[in-house]
C-alpha cells in the first residue's frame, strides 16, 4: 500500500532516496502486522518473551544502556528566528540543523526495512484531533506507536482526506550519544530525530508532535497543548468533574489518573475515571468552558514504584498484552521493580542481579499498554467533543514551603501560579536528579516556543463570554523534618480533590491568604487517616518568610523571559508580593 495524496508519497520517497532502505513497509495497524512484529523482534533478540502464563502478550525490551532517557540537551526547536525558542528551548538555524541530522539520515536504512506510520492524535472521528506520519527503521518504534496511538489505515484515510499531517522522521542510528538530536521544525510542521531508540525521543507521536509541535499550533489556533492527564471524578449523587492536572516528568500524572478511591469514598460511591496519563489538548467550546481530549490511546508508564498499594489499576492494565522497556525480571520470567513482590535475578541491563550495580529495574523503565485495559478507562474517553474541564491543577515536587493544596483567586493569578511552578528533577531525563528547578505548566522540556509567548497565550484564553476553569496548585511531596513525605499520597489524594470540587460548586468557602485560598481545617476529610497531631497544620502552614524569598525567586525566574514577559503576570507577582508584605506587617487574625 502506498498513498494517494502525493505529498505524502514524495516526502516517504524522498525519505527513501536519503535513507536507501533495502524496503519499505506502510503500516495498516492491524493485530495481524503488530503479531508479525513481535516475532520478528523475538527472533533478533529486540525482545523478549516474559513469563506467558502470568503475563501473556507481554515481552521485554532492553534499550542501549546509553539510551534510557529524554535528553534535554540535544533536543532541539528550531525556529527561523532563535528568539521565538526562547532561554526555555536550545535552538540551531533551520538550514543548520537539517544539513547537519540530513548528513546522520544519509544512508542509514541499508539493509534495513523503512516502516511508515501514519497515526492519529486524538479520536479519530474529533475535529479537535490531529494526524502525523512516523517513518523509522526501529520496528520497537512500530510496535509501540501501534499502542499509544491510533496508527494504521485510518489515520491513513483520515490525512489523505485533510490533506495534513506532520511529518516525523526517525532512525535509531547507531544509539551514540555523539550522534544523536531530536530535532523540532514547527514552522514545516516536522520531525527529525536520530540516534535514540527511547519512548518520547523515538516515539514521534508523543512529546514531538503532541506537545512541541502541537503547542505552536494550539498557539495559532486559540487552544492549549499540555502535559497533563485528564481525570474524571464522579460523586455519589453521580455528577462527574474532569479535572486537568500538570505535574512534571515522574510525578504523579499517571498515579492521579488513576486514583482508586480510600474505603470510605468508594463505599459512599465515589468513582474515578481516567482519560488520559500524560498529553491533554483543549480548546473553548461554545458554551465558553474548556474541552478536552488525550490524543494518545494508550500509557508509556513508569514502572518503578507502581505497585499493588500505590496504583493497583496500573498494575492490572499491565498483567497482560504489554511491552516493558529496562525493567528486571525474576527466576520464574516474570517483570519485576521497586514495589513489587518477589525478587529480581536478572537486572534491566540483563546481568545477574547485584545490588552493587545499583536498582534492578531503571528508575525510568516504564511500561506500554493499551489505554482500553485500565479497568478505570472512561468511556468519554472516545468522545469527539471531548470533555469538560472543571479545573486544572498544578503541582511538583516541593519538599518544603508550597501547601499540600492552594486555589488561585483568579484565571490571571493560576497562570501565575503554573509559570511559578517548581520541581525537584527526575530519571525521565538524563542528568542529575533531585536538583529543584522551575518547570513552569510542567512544559519546560516540552513548551515548542518562547515561555513568554506561552505565558501571554495562557492569559489570552480569559476573555469575554469565556467560562474557564478554576486553577489549582497542590504539593502531594512535602517532607517532615524526619524527611518522610508529610502527606500519604495516591489515593488519598480525594481527599484533596474533593476540596477542589466544592470551591467549583460554590460549598466550601476556604481561607484566604497571600498566597491563594486554603481549605479550612474542617473542610479536608481526614477521618480514617492516621496523620500526627500537627501534621495537617504543618501541610496547610503559610510561611510568609519563606514565600517572601519564593516570590523574589519567581520575580527573578520570570525576568528571564523579558522582553516576552507579559506585563499583566508581571503586575500579578507583584500583587502577591505586596500582599505578602502587607501580611508580614499586620499578620491575619484567622489562619488557615
Ligand atoms: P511521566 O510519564 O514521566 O510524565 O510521569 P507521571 O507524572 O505520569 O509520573 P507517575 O504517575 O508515573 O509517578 C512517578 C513517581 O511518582 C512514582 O515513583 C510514584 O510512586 C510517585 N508518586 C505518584 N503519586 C504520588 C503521591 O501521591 N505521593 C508520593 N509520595 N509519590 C507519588
Ligand atoms: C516524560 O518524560 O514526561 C514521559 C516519558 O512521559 S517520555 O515519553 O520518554 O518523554
Ligand atoms: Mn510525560
Amino acid at each position: 500500500m502506498a498513498s494517494k495524496l502525493e505529498a505524502l508519497q514524495h516526502w516517504v520517497n524522498d525519505v527513501a532516496a536519503l535513507t536507501r532502505p533495502a524496503h519499505i513497509h506502510w503500516c495498516d495497524g492491524s493485530d495481524t502486522e503488530y503479531q508479525s512484529l513481535v516475532r520478528q523482534m523475538l527472533a533478533d533478540g529486540t525482545l523478549i518473551e516474559l513469563n506467558q502464563q502470568t503475563h501473556p502478550g507481554c515481552y521485554l525490551h532492553r534499550s542501549n544502556p546509553s539510551d534510557v532517557a529524554r535528553v534535554e540537551q540535544l533536543t532541539l526547536v528550531c525556529h527561523p528566528e532563535q528568539e521565538d525558542a526562547g532561554p526555555n528551548n536550545h535552538w540551531m538555524a533551520p538550514a543548520d540543523a537539517h544539513a547537519k541530522i540530513d548528513a546522520l539520515f544519509d544512508g542509514c536504512m541499508e539493509g534495513r526495512t523503512m516502516y511508515v506510520i501514519p497515526y492519529c492524535m486524538g479520536p479519530i472521528d474529533s475535529p479537535l484531533s490531529r494526524c502525523g506520519v512516523e517513518i523509522t527503521d526501529s520496528p520497537y518504534v512500530v510496535a509501540n506507536m501501534k499502542i499509544m496511538t491510533r496508527m494504521g489505515a485510518a489515520a491513513q484515510a483520515r490525512i489523505e482526506r485533510e490533506e495534513a499531517f506532520v511529518k516525523g522522521l526517525h532512525s535509531t542510528g547507531e544509539l551514540d550519544p555523539e550522534r544523536r538530536w531530536i530535532m523540532h521544525f514547527p514552522a514545516e510542521k516536522s520531525i527529525k530525530s536520530y540516534g535514540s531508540g527511547y519512548g518520547g525521543n523515538a516515539l514521534l507521536g508523543k512529546k514531538c508532535h503532541a506537545l512541541r509541535i502541537a503547542s505552536n499550533q494550539a498557539r495559532e489556533e486559540g487552544w492549549l497543548a499540555e502535559h497533563m492527564l485528564i481525570v474524571g471524578i464522579e460523586n455519589p449523587q453521580g455528577e462527574t468533574h474532569y479535572i486537568a492536572a500538570a505535574f512534571p516528568s515522574a510525578c504523579g500524572k499517571t498515579n492521579l489518573a488513576m486514583l482508586i478511591p480510600p474505603e470510605g469514598y468508594r463505599q459512599d460511591g465515589w468513582k474515578v475515571w481516567t482519560v488520559g496519563d500524560d498529553i491533554c489538548w483543549m480548546r473553548p467550546g461554545t458554551d465558553g468552558r474548556l474541552y478536552a481530549i488525550n490524543p494518545e490511546a494508550g500509557f508509556f508508564g513508569v514502572a518503578p514504584g507502581t505497585s499493588n498499594s500505590t496504583n493497583p489499576n496500573a498494575l492490572k492494565s499491565v498483567s497482560h498484552d504489554t511491552i516493558f522497556t529496562n525493567v528486571a525480571v525474576t527466576a520464574d520470567n516474570q517483570p519485576w521493580w521497586d514495589g513489587l513482590p518477589g525478587e529480581p535475578v536478572t537486572d534491566w541491563q540483563g546481568r545477574p542481579y547485584d545490588p552493587a550495580n545499583g536498582p534492578a529495574a531503571h528508575p525510568n523503565s516504564r511500561f506500554t499498554v493499551s489505554a482500553k485495559q485500565c479497568p478505570t478507562w472512561s468511556e468519554k474517553a472516545e468522545a469527539p467533543q471531548g470533555v469538560p474541564i472543571s479545573a486544572i491543577v498544578f503541582g511538583g515536587r516541593r519538599p518544603s514551603l508550597l501547601p499540600l493544596v492552594m486555589e488561585a483567586c483568579d484565571w490571571t493569578h493560576g497562570v501565575l501560579m503554573g509559570a511559578a511552578m517548581g520541581s525537584e528533577t527526575t530519571a525521565a531525563a538524563t542528568g542529575a536528579v533531585g536538583v529543584l528547578r522551575r518547570d513552569s505548566m510542567a512544559m519546560k522540556p516540552f513548551c515548542g516556543y518562547h515561555y513568554g509567548d506561552y505565558f501571554a497565550h495562557w492569559l489570552s484564553l480569559d476573555k469575554a463570554g469565556a467560562k474557564l476553569p478554576k486553577i489549582f496548585h497542590v504539593n502531594w511531596f512535602r517532607k517532615g523534618a524526619d524527611g518522610k513525605f508529610l502527606w500519604p499520597g495516591f489515593g488519598e489524594n480525594l481527599r484533596v480533590l474533593e476540596w477542589m470540587i466544592e470551591r467549583v460548586k460554590g460549598t466550601a468557602r476556604g481561607v484566604q491568604t497571600p498566597i491563594g485560598t486554603l481549605p479550612a481545617r474542617n473542610e479536608l476529610k481526614l477521618d480514617g487517616l492516621a496523620l500526627k497531631p500537627g501534621q495537617i497544620d504543618e501541610l496547610l502552614a503559610v510561611d510568609n518568610a519563606g514565600w517572601q524569598a519564593e516570590i523574589e525567586a519567581i520575580g527573578e525566574y520570570l525576568e528571564s523571559f523579558s522582553p516576552r514577559l507579559p506585563e499583566r503576570l508581571r503586575q500579578e507577582r507583584q500583587r502577591v508580593a505586596d500582599a505578602l508584605d502587607a501580611d508580614a506587617t499586620s499578620p491575619r487574625t484567622a489562619t488557615a
